[in-house]
């Protein structure tokens, strides 16, 4: 024969699994179960790269997986093809972005080709497809018609690099913007939004449904982002104004210790109050409003940062004992979060305390907070510090004398008494907004009458197309493109005859991705969003394969739409995505690969030297999957070197002309028993993503295999074609090809993949003989082997008959003897 070549190998099985569609899954009823498994589907921003080439990898192995065990697998594949990097790289190179985008998409194809994750090409979609984005655009009318969908003015986050707003998930931690890295400003704008914080609580409380199923970070930031803080509302009222405000408070038990009170210098109140103020506090706001508005939201909640504030001239009373209190605006409080304004206490919360003593405002204590040693800490006005922890209640009427749950609890209901106030929730998550004043996205299917007023596109009038950019200007100016397309723009009510204008603003991308595992079902129907029938079928998916940065923003979302889909009657499940794996990053050198640093691994070439086998069996033998992975520590050509292994043993079975059929039974045993634990043990190890460690126990698996044939038994052995069968339906998860051609040296016809593992038979895994160590005073000084129904009086007598017991024992005495069957027996002596 002529050896293993990677290259013959592709060329020979790539255009007979082209020809099979082996992977093509149908709706119909079938008696066996189904999972989906599905990856993050890839952005086309140009050949696919190594990150690509990881993730892949391992939901592919899980999607084979499952097929061998007898399953139905959905495995769809698409591309998230709308978005700002092709709008920014058609803006400058000229061109339109669907020719970047789509040629891209073509690159990621062909490469996807040969790379051979088992896909149902039968399925595939662009969200920038008409025939895609026309169900983004019936998902908004559905969500229109529901409320969940509206138009507000607010302060949003915009990019000054990219020209457009942002959702608050795509502004980073440090204020940048996560696309663009430009520092984010806050704008007053009228945009579009989805009700998410109609969810908030579902999208919280169903997060327990995935503990030990997502990973705990993941749940983790969803839980913080959403952010759900319970306390109550406390009315006050404000001297001149006739209606009352509401503050958010988690504190309610520290009521009589509110000596002040403070507004978001952007809030509506502080502008109302400060324009009925004297001239010279209308000027003072003005300008610290302007500063403010200079600051991100990251800065402004920063709690180590100096106060500074402007007193509004205006006085709040506190509901409970009628004081006058100080309204102030400071930017430590936020304009959208709770209602914008806040009870200020500031001896028991130290941004309040940091103010009041700025501003040399009064602070009371209302709660007894003891140290260790049961002494009250320093009064905070002194000290500096705020008391935040639990104590007795003092100065605070009725509450006197209780402590701080007992008081909450006891605050609540005088408030609700008195109707000043009520328990209360509030979430750090804010509505999602949706609009983008970009180009390449959905349209949004709305249309505006001159008056104002607006009309959603009829359903049958959907797909609202993308006009050409012919005669556009693409280029960010802080309107929409879409604006400037006249004929496009311009819609003649077919009842009134009134011309309309359509919504020059298109969708975030992330609307596109938060379904397209219900597209996947259904990618070629279009008749409806998806089928609800087979959404039956294979739905929600079982396991998911991406990237942790996505842990807020598309699983947020995509949770969101699934339960919007739940309650419009679609689908009977709430969660989209049962099962999830995060891969680690592909590094090089302990660094990120990247194009500006110059150490990028490519794919393709990678491809192209090695092959898709030895590139998939480096990655998923680097390491557990979700630990990062550094190419310079990994060895593509050794994986090659342990695929030829494997390869040459079917290829020895062959040259061998051993029969397949023969009874294993005949076959050497000591290789049989190998062949089985590796059966019995593959399972829990895929289905524990310890991929790494199958791959070990195949390359184990091989060196026993070649050991046996050449130990005499020789590969016309049925244990060496068992093994070898063994060694390919399993390998067949890892290096497709290789596996493939050796199934056909064994004799059998394409295709591998969709073998059903071989049973593991439970008389080949008993172990009949077990290694026992034997210590004398703590060292390791024999080791027999024994039967493993060996008994205690067995072993101890044996660690006493060694040789090299007796030696290390000398003249000393034996005190002490234990056996810990069916492993250890341990010698204690003394002299
Ligand atoms: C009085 C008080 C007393 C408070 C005390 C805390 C301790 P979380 O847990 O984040 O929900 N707050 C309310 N709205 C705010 C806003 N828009 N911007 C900034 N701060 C705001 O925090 C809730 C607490 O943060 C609320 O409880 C309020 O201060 C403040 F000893 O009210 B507290």
């Amino acid at each position: 024969s002529e050896g293993y070549d990677f290259q013959a190998i592709q060329d020979r099985w790539l255009p007979v699994w082209d020809q099979m569609k082996p992977f093509e899954v149908s709706d119909a009823d079938s008696a066996k179960p189904t999972k989906y498994v599905l990856d993050m589907f890839p952005y086309p921003s140009g050949d696919l790269h190594m990150g690509h080439a990881e993730a892949f990898c391992f939901g592919d192995v899980l999607a084979r997986y499952w097929r061998g065990r007898g399953y139905d697998v959905l495995h769809p594949i698409g591309w998230d093809s709308f978005g700002l990097p092709a709008e920014n790289a058609a803006i400058k190179r000229g061109v339109d972005p669907r020719e970047w985008t789509y040629a891209n998409i073509a690159q990621q194809k062909a490469s996807f080709r040969v790379y051979a994750p088992s896909f149902d090409w039968s399925r595939v979609l662009h969200t920038s497809d008409p025939e895609y984005y026309k169900w983004n655009q019936w998902i908004f009318l559905k969500m229109y018609e529901k409320g969940l969908a509206y138009r507000k003015a607010s302060w949003v986050n915009w990019d000054p690099v990219d020209q457009t707003v942002l959702a608050n998930e795509q502004v980073l931690a440090d204020g940048t913007s996560e696309r663009s890295g430009a520092m984010v400003v806050k704008k007053k704008l009228t945009q579009w939004y989805f009700r998410i914080t109609d969810y908030a609580d579902r999208l919280l409380d169903d997060l327990d449904q995935l503990e030990g199923k997502w990973p705990t970070k993941v749940l983790n930031m969803q839980r913080n982002w959403i952010g759900r803080s319970r306390g109550a509302e406390v009315e006050f009222e404000i001297e001149g104004r006739d209606a009352k405000v509401p503050v958010f408070t988690t504190r309610p038990d520290t009521l009589h210790g509110a000596t002040f009170m403070v507004v978001a210098p952007d809030s509506d109140l502080a502008a109302e109050l400060a324009s009925g103020a004297s001239a010279e506090v209308r000027m003072q706001f003005q300008a610290y409003l302007e500063q403010t508005q200079k600051q991100t939201e990251i800065e402004r909640q920063n709690a180590d940062r100096e106060k500074t504030g402007v007193f509004l001239d205006h006085f709040a009373v506190n509901p409970v004992n009628g004081e006058r209190i100080p309204v102030w605006a400071s930017d430590y409080v936020l304009a959208d979060y709770g209602h914008g304004a806040i009870m200020a206490v500031p001896a028991h919360d130290q941004r309040d305390l940091d103010f009041a003593l700025k501003f040399g405002l009064a602070v009371r204590v209302v709660v007894d907070v003891l140290d260790e040693d049961g002494v009250s800490l320093p009064d905070p006005a002194t000290s500096g510090v705020a008391t935040t922890g639990d104590g007795t209640l003092v100065n605070s009427g009725e509450l006197d004398g209780l402590g701080k749950q007992a008081a909450i609890a006891r605050a609540v209901e005088v408030l609700e008494d008195r109707g000043t106030g009520r328990a209360a929730t509030t979430y750090r998550l804010r509505d999602w907004l949706i609009s983008r004043q970009r180009y390449w996205g959905t349209p949004i299917p709305i249309l505006h009458a001159e008056d104002g007023s607006m009309q959603p596109v009829s359903e049958a009038a959907l797909p609202v197309v993308l006009p050409s950019t012919e005669g556009l200007d693409l280029k960010p100016k802080g309107t929409s493109p879409l604006g400037g397309a006249e004929a496009w723009s311009t819609v003649v009510d077919p009842e009134t005859g009134a011309e309309l204008r359509r919504d020059p603003d298109t969708m975030d991308t992330f609307v596109d991705s938060s379904w397209y595992f219900f597209r996947f079902l259904s990618a070629n129907d279009d008749t409806q969003a998806f089928d609800p029938a087979a959404a039956k079928k294979w739905a929600p998916v079982d396991q998911y394969v991406g990237g942790v940065e996505h842990a807020i923003l598309h699983l947020l979302y995509s949770r969101f739409i699934t339960k919007v889909m739940h309650d419009l009657g679609y689908i009977d499940f709430e969660e989209p995505f049962m099962e999830m794996l995060n891969q680690g990053m592909v590094l090089l050198d302990g660094a990120k690969m990247s194009k500006s640093k110059g150490n990028l691994v490519e794919f393709a070439s990678e491809l192209e030297a090695h092959g898709a086998d030895a590139l998939r069996v480096t990655l998923a033998f680097a390491g557990p999957p979700e630990d990062d992975i550094d190419w310079a520590d990994v060895s593509v050509q050794g994986s090659a070197k342990f695929l030829a292994r494997a390869w040459r043993i079917a290829d020895d079975v062959e040259a061998s002309g051993a029969a397949k059929g023969a009874s294993f039974a005949d076959g050497d045993k000591s290789l049989r028993k190998h062949t089985h634990h590796l059966l019995a043990d593959a399972p829990g190890l895929i289905e524990s993503y310890k991929f790494n460690v199958v791959v070990a126990r195949l390359m184990d698996q091989v060196n026993v295999t070649r050991k046996t044939i050449d130990s005499g038994a020789g590969a016309a052995d049925p244990a060496v074609r068992e093994s070898a069968e063994a060694i390919a339906v399993i390998l067949s998860l890892f290096a497709p090809y290789a596996a493939e051609d050796m199934w056909s040296k064994l004799g059998y016809e394409p295709t591998v993949s969709l073998v059903e593992w071989p049973v593991a038979d439970p008389s080949l895994l008993v172990e009949d003989e077990v290694t026992m160590v034997v210590q004398v005073d703590g060292k390791v000084r024999d080791r027999l082997t024994l039967s493993a129904s060996v008994t205690e009086a067995e072993a101890e007598a044996a660690a006493r008959a060694s040789q090299a017991v007796q030696r290390s024992i000398g003249d000393r005495q034996v005190v002490n003897v234990i056996v810990r069957l069916p492993k250890i027996v341990s010698i204690a002596t003394k002299p």
